[in-house]
């Protein structure tokens, strides 16, 4: 059981499109976590934000962006990114999109009900982006946008790292069909996207390091989500399985969708698991 956030927005019909590089852009920026921070506040800063949704005024999108966020007990975390991202993504001129996650596979099939999105953004709630460089659009190859983070001194992680954000466009995530619907607990599920990939002949690419910086908000390993012992097996799998189980299984039952000024919740159920 588990909650995906969506966020978006809507194109307006008659404006000439957004350049490619946003005038807005102002680079790296230094975060500041309030304590005391509430919805309320990061609301009333964001009143252009309806139903999780913006977009710009003076130009048409060159996107449609969609950003799920799988979260179970992180509303702090969801606050803190929620205040960070709307500004962010504001001065990129994207459209864009919140959505909670077996639950990313979900945040992906409940966003299409509402919209055609041309582009996913699968988005941890702790990852806040410290450069709007760092643009939240897709390409013609997945994209993995965390290149580096303040915990580990902003490298990556290992070769092949494909966990905290990624994006990936509708045509390229349906091709792989998604995430493995398996994967309970802590690991692995980043890497068997990431084979999927490379079994399709695609391309993962990342940002410049000094581009693709994020801050994670601390945190300790959450109790109900422990380390999958069985990831390694899982993975040897993936070329075997990938058809068969994804978005073509992934089976839950919807229990809410709510629609909040900054982000719509969907809750859902799922049926199988340990
Ligand atoms: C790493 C990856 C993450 C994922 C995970 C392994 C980075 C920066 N992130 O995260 O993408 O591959 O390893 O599964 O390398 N969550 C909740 N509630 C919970 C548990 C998890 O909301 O009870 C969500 C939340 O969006 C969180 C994400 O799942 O950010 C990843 O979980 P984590 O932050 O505990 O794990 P972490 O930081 O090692
Ligand atoms: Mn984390």
């Amino acid at each position: 059981k588990g909650t995906v956030t969506e966020e978006a927005s809507v194109k307006k019909a008659n404006l000439n499109n957004c350049s490619s590089v946003s005038p807005h852009l102002k680079g790296q920026n230094k975060l500041v976590f309030k304590p005391d921070l509430t919805l309320e506040e990061v609301q009333a800063e964001n009143p252009e934000v309806h139903r999780g949704r913006y977009h710009p005024e003076e130009c048409r999108a060159l996107q449609r962006v969609a950003i799920l966020i799988p979260h179970r007990h992180r509303e702090k975390h969801l606050l803190y990114l929620l205040e960070h991202l709307h500004p962010f993504l504001q001065r990129q001129q994207l459209d864009k999109k919140f959505n909670r996650a077996k639950l990313l596979n979900v945040g992906y099939l409940e966003a299409l009900k509402d919209e055609i999105w041309d582009c996913f953004i699968f988005h941890d709630v702790d990852l806040v982006p410290e450069n709007d460089l760092n643009l939240y659009k897709c390409e013609d190859q997945p994209r993995h946008l965390v290149v580096g983070r303040n915990s580990t001194g902003y490298r990556l992680r290992y070769s092949g790292y494909f966990g905290g954000v990624t994006a990936l466009s509708r045509e390229q995530f349906f091709k792989v069909n998604g995430f493995s619907n398996n994967y309970w607990g802590w690991g692995g599920e980043d890497d068997d996207l990431r084979l999927r990939v490379e079994l399709h002949r695609m391309k993962i690419t990342r940002p410049l390091p000094e581009v693709g910086k994020y801050t994670m908000i601390f945190h300790k390993r959450d109790q109900g989500n422990e380390v999958n012992v069985e990831r390694m097996k899982l993975l040897h799998q993936v070329s075997r399985v990938w058809r068969t189980d994804g978005l073509s299984s992934c089976d839950y039952k919807l229990l809410s969708v709510d629609y909040n000024p900054l982000y719509v919740n969907i809750t859902v159920d799922f049926w199988s698991g340990p």
